[in-house]
């Protein structure tokens, strides 16, 4: 009975992936680059006095946090796909690679 509660606790451990926390600060994502696997998740936050915003248009993960206002989180998870680019809809110059092993 216990080896099947400790079996079980594994198992449902092993499918959280791991989390990447990219910051956004002076308008720059930061790490600019992240290697993640499928199944991760990627915490967006914001450490600007203004609003920022990511998003991706790549066809396996594509996705919008909409507007993120100072100091709130948002969070994704990485799909299976090819590496992808994020930007921010309010400030174009801002790029992050992510990297899918
Ligand atoms: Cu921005």
């Amino acid at each position: 009975m216990k080896q099947i509660l400790l079996i079980s606790l594994f198992t449902s451990l092993s499918l959280f992936g791991a989390n990447h926390i990219v910051n956004q600060k002076g308008k720059t994502f930061i790490p600019h680059e992240i290697t993640v696997h499928p199944g991760d998740t990627i915490t967006f936050k914001n450490s600007d006095p203004f609003a920022h915003n990511a998003y991706t248009d790549d066809e396996d993960n594509e996705f919008d946090i909409g507007m993120q206002p100072t100091g709130e989180d948002k969070i994704i998870t990485v799909k299976p796909g090819n590496n992808f680019s994020v930007e921010c809809a309010i400030h174009p110059n801002m790029l992050l690679e992510v990297i899918i092993k």
